[in-house]
């Protein structure tokens, strides 16, 4: 297992749309176990596979305090949604930037797991939040996008700057 390096917002690589996973071979599983460790050593509750690089449509979450609940999504896909919740937002990608959004309050994903089988999974509040999330990186969206243009272009500066100093 490796913990694989995180792109930066404004980063042309997280605007990809990530590609179906055709098969869950070991490439894929040796991909989402990087992932596991790379969310536990953040530490973060989520990551999608384009945030480490890999256009592809793989996503790991654990929101548990005790860190040992890892849910699985490939080829995700929301078949249900209702209600409305606005919950404080972070992503890896954005570090060190939090503000609210609103997202539907429960959702029914349907996904592959790890061992390749489709399952489906009803998740309310944070985890229902979080795979919302995770979704919108598979299509190159950030959380930010939902932000005011002028937030926008206050996060876009701020991580441009820190990366400038990071050099
Ligand atoms: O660590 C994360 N926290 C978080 C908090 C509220 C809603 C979504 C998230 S996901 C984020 C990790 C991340 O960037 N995943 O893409
Ligand atoms: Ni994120």
């Amino acid at each position: 297992m490796a913990i694989r390096k995180i792109l930066h917002y404004p980063d042309s690589r997280l605007r990809r749309i990530a590609e179906p996973v055709e098969r869950v071979n070991d490439e894929i599983r040796t991909l989402i176990d990087d992932m596991a460790e790379t969310i536990y050593d953040a530490p973060g509750i989520g990551l999608a596979a384009p945030q480490v690089d890999v256009a592809q449509r793989v996503i790991v979450i654990d929101i548990s305090e005790t860190k040992n609940d890892l849910h699985v999504f490939v080829n995700p896909e929301i078949i249900t949604h209702e209600g409305e919740q606005t919950l404080e937002e972070g992503c890896l990608s954005v570090p060190g930037i939090y503000d609210n959004v609103t997202r539907a309050e429960r959702i029914t994903v349907r996904a592959k797991g790890r061992d390749g089988k489709t399952f489906e999974l009803h998740a309310s509040g944070l985890l229902a939040a979080c795979i919302q999330h995770e979704i919108d990186h598979l299509e190159g969206k950030l959380f930010v996008d939902y932000l005011s243009r002028l937030k926008q272009q206050r996060v876009r500066k701020k991580l441009e700057k820190q990366q400038r100093l990071a050099m």
